[in-house]
């Protein structure tokens, strides 16, 4: 079995040694140096260059090295195999410590207060308990429903919204179109943790600010979005920030990334921007998931349910 490891944007050289440790019986192909692509059986990839996985005519399995497929899913030659995208502890902590982190820091109003702190101001901002405060959170994924989960233990009131109905414990869920209008009329912060598809581009909009709760404790609404910069309609949030609808943002992915030089996002006073590091893939804790699956597939195990993707859904 060989294992091509194609990796963009991201070290590859920290895979290829990891799955080098973790698997010595397996043949790891660094894709930036010329290979055999006959020999190829399975891919772990992140971004790869478009065409690379439709020139492997063995290959079996596609293994995703995030958890987001919509970058992979853009190549009109991807093969016809079974696709994987990471499920794993790891990388879904790391997401629920930046919600958490993030609706804490509007929560308790971090902003304002270092503003006061640096005009040596000793404010006194309205200040409600987290049990008073209504989390929305989009997508109830693996992802969405850890996040909820360590929301809840905090005392907010968490609400959810998925696609089709789902039953999460502790939380209020909402599901299509239909469950919309109610679930953001609920919601002072609004977290996104959807993927990005064709019925998902640019949701979060003005129609969608329009819909949201106010005012809240802290102005208006806040939100927070981690699931891709293609959700979002960047114009739209600076318009809904100027007016009111939005009281602060806290974004991790952005419409073109790296995000321009020129974007007023970066100085803009109510808006906290992440460089795309909400949960981080760690080839150390990673790259096992990845071999794993290659063992289960070989044995003729097939893939674990959760990772793998729908390309009708695009998730
Ligand atoms: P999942 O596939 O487990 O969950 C996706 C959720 O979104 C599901 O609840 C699904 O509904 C819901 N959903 C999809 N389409 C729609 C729709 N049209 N309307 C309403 N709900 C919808 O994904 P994960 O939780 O694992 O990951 C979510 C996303 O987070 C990834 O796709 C990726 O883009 C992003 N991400 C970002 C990272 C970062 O560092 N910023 C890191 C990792 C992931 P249903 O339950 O009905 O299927
Ligand atoms: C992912 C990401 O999808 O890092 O895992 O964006």
């Amino acid at each position: 079995m060989s294992l091509l490891v194609a990796v963009q944007g991201w070290n590859p050289e920290t895979w290829i040694e990891r799955f080098r440790r973790l698997a010595p019986d397996l043949d790891v192909i660094d894709a930036r140096i010329p290979f055999d692509a006959a020999a190829v059986t399975h891919a772990a990839v992140w971004k790869p260059k478009p065409g690379l996985l439709g020139g492997l005519p063995n290959l079996r399995v596609i293994f995703n090295l995030g958890a987001g497929v919509d970058a992979l899913l853009a190549d009109p030659t991807l093969p016809d195999v079974p696709l994987a995208r990471i499920v794993d502890p790891d990388l879904t902590a790391r997401m629920t410590e930046w919600v958490v982190m993030n609706v804490l820091m509007h929560h308790r109003r971090v902003p304002a207060h270092a503003a006061a702190q640096r005009a040596r101001v000793w404010g006194d901002l309205d200040q409600p308990a987290a049990k008073d405060v209504r989390v929305g959170i989009m997508g109830l994924g693996v992802l969405g429903r850890d996040a909820a989960s360590a929301l809840t233990r905090l005392g907010f009131r968490v609400s959810g919204w998925s696609r089709s109905p789902r039953d999460v414990p502790g939380i209020v869920t909402h599901a299509g179109e239909a469950g919309l209008a109610t679930f953001l009329a609920e919601t002072d912060i609004l977290v996104a943790l959807l993927p990005l598809t064709a019925d998902t581009r640019g949701i979060l909009g003005r129609n969608l600010f329009d819909r949201l709760a106010k005012p809240t404790h802290m102005g208006g609404a806040v939100l927070i979005n981690a699931g891709r910069g293609g959700l979002q309609v960047e114009a739209d949030i600076l318009a809904a920030l100027a007016d009111g609808r939005l009281a602060a943002a806290s974004l991790d992915v952005f419409e073109t990334e790296p995000l321009p030089a020129t974007s007023p996002f970066w100085d803009h006073p109510q808006v906290i921007v992440t460089p795309h590091c909400a949960a981080d893939s760690d080839p150390e804790a990673l790259a096992g998931v990845v071999i794993d699956g290659i063992r289960r597939d070989v044995a003729g195990l097939g893939l674990l349910p959760e990772t793998i993707v729908d390309r009708r859904t695009g998730y």
